[in-house]
C-alpha cells in the first residue's frame, strides 16, 4: 500500500519510529488514564496504518478524498458528496532542510512541517488525497501555496475575508459555495439537500461530543489530562467522524463516573491552566508534556485543535441548499482566528474559557514567525493581567532545543499560580 501510494519507505519507517517512540514517552507514561483512551491510543498507533487503508479502500469504492489543513475548511460540504476530509501532517518538523531550499527560514513551524512531510514522501494523507484545499488565512500560508501547489497533485486555494462585516461574510459565502461547486467536480455528484442536512448533523454532534469533553474538564481533580484531551482533539481531524463521535461519547460517559467517584489524574487543588494560540497538530506535543510534567493540569485549549475549531453548531434547519450553506457560513464566520482583523471576540472568548475550566492562569502559545499569534499576543496578555488572570507567554518552534528553557520558564509561573 505504502509503496503503491508513493511513500518513500525508508523515511517513512524512520518517521514511524520517531513517533512511537514519543508517543510511548508523552502518554502511555500517563497515571490512571480512563479505560477510554485506549481507542485514541489505537487509532494514533493506526494513524498510518489502518486508517489510511480505510481511506484507500474507500477510494477504490469511488469515494474521494480532501485534505486541508484550516478549521475554515467546511467538512459539511464534503460529506455531503459522500466524501473524506483529513487533517494534513504538519505537526512535526521533518525534512527542514529540504523545506528550508523552498522557504525562508523564518516561516512558520507549521508551514515548514507541511514542505517537509510533503516533500520527503512520508504523509500518506497528501498522497492519497484527491484534492489538497489551501486557505489564504495568514501570510504565510496564502504565500507558500503558490509553491506548494507544484508539490501536490490538485491543490484547490480557498480564498477568506480579513475582517468580519458584512461584506465580509458576503465573501466567504460566495467562497463556499466556489468551493462546493468544486467538491460536486471532484466527487461527480451532486449536493442534495438531504445529504448537506445529514452532513451538517453528523458535524455537529462530533462537535457536540467534544463539548461534553471540554464542559467535564472543569471538574477539580481534573478527570482527564490535558495531554489526552489534546490527542482527542487532534484524533479528530483524521478519523471517522460517527465513530469518533460514539467513541468520544463513550469517553465522556466514563468521565463522568469518574467525577461521580471524585476521581482524577492529578491531585484535587492542582495548579490549573489554559493553553491558548497557534494550533497544536499531531505529534506536536512538546509545551503540554513540559505543563504537566510540572504538576499543573491543562483544562482547555483556546486552539483550532481545540475549541476554537469545535466550538459553534450549524443550524440544521432550511429547504435549499443554499440556505443550508448560508448556515454554514454563519458558523464559521464566528471562528476567532488571528489572521481577522480585528480580533477582540478572541479575548472574550479566552476569559470566558479561563472562567469556565477555572484555569488560575493562561499560558499563550506562539509558533515563532506566526506574526497574527504572535501580534495578538502582547494585548492578550495585558488584557488578561488586568483582569487577575496570570498569564506566560511562550514563543517556540517545532526543535526541541529551548525545552530546558520553557520548562524553567513555566515553572516559575506555575509557582506563581501556587503563591
Ligand atoms: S483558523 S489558526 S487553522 S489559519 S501558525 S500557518 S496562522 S503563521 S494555523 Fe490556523 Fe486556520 Fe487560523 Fe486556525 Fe499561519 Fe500562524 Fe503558521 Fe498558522
Amino acid at each position: 500500500m505504502w509503496e503503491k501510494l508513493g511513500l518513500d519507505l525508508d523515511a517513512h519507517d524512520a518517521l514511524l519510529e520517531m513517533l512511537g517512540q514519543l508517543y510511548g514517552q508523552t502518554f502511555m507514561s500517563q497515571r490512571n488514564r480512563p479505560k477510554g483512551m485506549e481507542y485514541f491510543d489505537f487509532v494514533m498507533s493506526e494513524v498510518h496504518g489502518l486508517r489510511i487503508k480505510e481511506i484507500v479502500d474507500a477510494k477504490e469504492e469511488g469515494r474521494k478524498v480532501f485534505g486541508s489543513f484550516c478549521v475554515f475548511v467546511p467538512e459539511e460540504i464534503v460529506l455531503a458528496v459522500d466524501g473524506i476530509l483529513v487533517g494534513l501532517c504538519a505537526g512535526a518538523e521533518f525534512a527542514l532542510d529540504e523545506a528550508e531550499n523552498l522557504l525562508p527560514r523564518n516561516t512558520c513551524s507549521l508551514i515548514k512541517g507541511a514542505f517537509g512531510f510533503t516533500l520527503s514522501n512520508v504523509c500518506p494523507y497528501i498522497k492519497a488525497a484527491d484534492m489538497v484545499i489551501g486557505e489564504n488565512t495568514c501570510d504565510g500560508k496564502k504565500k507558500s501555496y503558490e509553491i506548494f501547489r507544484d508539490l501536490v497533485s490538485d491543490l484547490y486555494v480557498m480564498d477568506m475575508p480579513q475582517m468580519k462585516n458584512e461584506v465580509d461574510r458576503d465573501f466567504l459565502r460566495h467562497e463556499y459555495r466556489r468551493f462546493a461547486a468544486r467538491v460536486e467536480e471532484v466527487s461527480g455528484r451532486k449536493i442534495e439537500v438531504d445529504a448537506l442536512r445529514k452532513a451538517i448533523g453528523t458535524v455537529n454532534a462530533k462537535r457536540g461530543a467534544m463539548h461534553r469533553l471540554a464542559g467535564l474538564r472543569a471538574a477539580d481533580p481534573a478527570p482527564i489530562s490535558g495531554l489526552d484531551a489534546l490527542l482527542a482533539n487532534q484524533v479528530y481531524f483524521y478519523d471517522d467522524p460517527v465513530r469518533f463521535t460514539e467513541s468520544s461519547n463513550q469517553l465522556c460517559n466514563e468521565i463522568e463516573e469518574r467525577i461521580g467517584k471524585g476521581e482524577g489524574v492529578f491531585d484535587k487543588g492542582a495548579p490549573r491552566i489554559l493553553i491558548s494560540g497557534c494550533p497544536m497538530a499531531v505529534p506536536n506535543w512538546k509545551l503540554p508534556t513540559i505543563i504537566e510534567g510540572a504538576n499543573a493540569v491543562i483544562v482547555g485549549e483556546e486552539s483550532c485543535v481545540g475549541e476554537r475549531g469545535t466550538r459553534h453548531l450549524t443550524d440544521e434547519t432550511g429547504e435549499t441548499v443554499e440556505q443550508l450553506i448560508d448556515n454554514i457560513v454563519d458558523r464559521y464566520f464566528k471562528i476567532d482566528c488571528a489572521v481577522f482583523t480585528p480580533n477582540t471576540v478572541r479575548l472574550e472568548h479566552i476569559k470566558e474559557m479561563a472562567k469556565a475550566y477555572k484555569a488560575d492562569g493562561v499560558i499563550h502559545y506562539g509558533l515563532q514567525f506566526c506574526a497574527p499569534y504572535q501580534i495578538e499576543a502582547g494585548p492578550v496578555e495585558k488584557a488578561l493581567e488586568a483582569d487577575n488572570i496570570p498569564t506566560l507567554r511562550i514563543d517556540t518552534d517545532y526543535s526541541m532545543e529551548d525545552v530546558e528553557q520553557i520548562r524553567t520558564r513555566v515553572e516559575a509561573f506555575i509557582e506563581r499560580l501556587k503563591g
